[in-house]
């Protein structure tokens, strides 16, 4: 063991000792967590990628919190580009929301900034807010813990989702751009023009051709790895599994198949839903599921796979028992999966455990969610970002803001600094989950309500990068 080594290892283990004997709010006050955006390697299919990412102070990907934890970060940029980081589900002040110039400048290289707010329970997560970023995995977890979890006797699992491509993300941008054939699909077929040849797993709920993947890439990845060599994760036979997934791809949209495990779905986006038993859920850009899982007593391995939409791709990771024989399991399925965007089953079907306080609302605002492949332009009541009219609301205000998707793509719509509520999905009106990413069908119209909170640009866009990337983003102005 060299000095500098065991220097650090004595110096961790006065520090696990301390933590034994603290009480937990010292503790929790204390502790300041180091993360640093880095160049790291990953596997892909046997060959090696060069890739971004988010390693806590012992190089691991993302951060858990326990309950009660202050996100008292110091972020260090160790890249050679200026970039910057966006806590996805947390309600940080303004400052401290990671956008580009708003306010803050991006983080040269070299340079460190510090983070200090009261952290938000449940599944989220971090990623760059550049788009480009995003798509090289400058990205991670960022699981906050509550009571209950420490308290339930299950195993938490993380399940961490990418789309890659070996091309860099400025070539993928600008292919998707500039009308790559779309997966499954003849491009001269796309659109308003005739409905031949597409089968109904490209329809949404009123029959009309409707536009699932448009870039197919190289690879899916499950907390960095594909089928070819998936993570095995030990569990107990008769055990009980959290299983937290986060959607951290550009431009996909999974299906979590847990198979013969039996599930309940119990959160969105970190907030609890009553919940819902089920096999098969879906989860667009920026979304998140807790599934909890029982596995049997008589043990075995238990393949999670994540399935992409439309297509045959599938990616995932594997539930074992000690002894268990885990086979190997093909990176596609025999038949297409069906569509997740297509229609609003799963969110109709959500509750949620908290809502918010009934409220008239002080406004209604509508936005049209609007755009094409050719020219590859995504709008919000008809403007890029730039020639935005920005959502207004004072502050503690009641709001209800309705999403009318007239374009024949979904959209996850991400709302900064706030969790709303879904609570209306097309005429009907519902007591639905608490969000803050809500997955829009084509042609179909879903009402979230919101408290405005401080006065500040909060970014209210859709998660699908090349979509945010080519205008799809507009601001809730929020003031005083
Ligand atoms: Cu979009």
């Amino acid at each position: 063991m060299s000095l500098l080594t065991r220097r650090g290892f004595l110096a961790a283990s006065a520090a696990t000792a301390a933590s034994l004997t603290m009480p937990a709010l010292v503790r929790a006050q204390s502790a300041r967590m180091a993360l640093s955006a880095s160049t790291r390697t990953i596997d892909v299919r046997g060959k090696a990628a060069t890739v971004w990412g988010l390693l806590d102070g012992n190089g691991r990907s993302g951060l858990v919190l326990d309950p009660g934890q202050a996100f008292a970060v110091d972020l260090t940029n160790t890249l050679d580009a200026p970039t910057i980081i966006h806590w996805h589900g947390q309600i940080p002040p303004n400052a401290q929301d990671g956008i580009p110039d708003l306010p803050m400048p991006m983080l040269q290289p070299g340079e460190a900034r510090s983070y200090d707010f009261a952290a938000r329970p449940g599944t989220h997560w971090m990623h760059a807010h550049v788009p480009e970023h995003e798509m090289l995995l400058l990205a991670a977890p960022l699981i906050v813990r509550r009571p209950e979890d420490m308290a339930a006797d299950r195993q938490d699992v993380t399940l961490f989702l990418h789309d890659f491509s070996f091309s860099p993300p400025a070539e993928v941008l600008a292919e998707i751009a500039g009308g790559a054939p779309m997966a499954g699909m003849d491009h001269s077929q796309m659109g308003q023009e005739g409905m031949a040849g597409m089968d109904m797993g490209n329809m949404s709920m009123d029959g009309m051709a409707m536009d699932l993947n448009d870039y197919d890439f190289d690879a899916y990845l499950a907390n960095d790895r594909t089928l070819d060599d998936p993570e095995v994760v030990q569990v107990d036979r008769g055990g009980r599994v959290l299983l937290r997934v986060i959607n951290a791809a550009a431009a996909t949209v999974f299906w979590i198949d847990s198979g013969t495990l039996a599930g309940r779905l119990v959160a969105v986006d970190g907030e609890p839903v009553q919940p819902l038993p089920g096999s098969r859920f879906g989860l667009a850009m920026g979304q998140r599921l807790d599934i909890e899982l029982d596995v049997p007593g008589e043990g075995g391995a238990f393949p999670i796979l994540a399935l992409r939409e439309g297509v045959r791709e599938r990616t995932g990771l594997v539930l074992a028992t000690p002894g268990a024989r885990v086979t190997r399991i093909a990176d596609v399925s025999d038949a297409d999966h069906p569509a997740f965007s297509g229609d609003l089953a799963q969110e109709v079907a959500l509750r949620a455990v908290t809502p918010l306080p009934e409220r008239a609302p002080a406004s209604k605002p509508m936005l049209m969610l609007g755009g094409s492949m050719m020219p590859y332009v995504w709008t919000i009541n008809g403007q890029t970002w730039g020639n935005h009219v920005p959502v207004a609301a004072k502050a503690g205000e009641r709001v209800e803001i309705m999403f009318h998707n007239m374009s024949m793509m979904a959209h996850p719509m991400h709302l900064h600094g706030h969790a709303f509520q879904v609570v209306g999905v097309g005429m009907d009106r519902i007591a639905g989950a608490v969000r803050d990413t809500v997955h829009v069908p084509p042609m179909s119209m879903v009402t979230v309500a919101v408290d405005a909170g401080e006065a500040a640009r909060w970014m209210l866009h859709c998660h699908h990068m090349p979509h945010l990337a080519n205008g799809m983003m507009t601001e809730f102005a929020v003031s005083a």
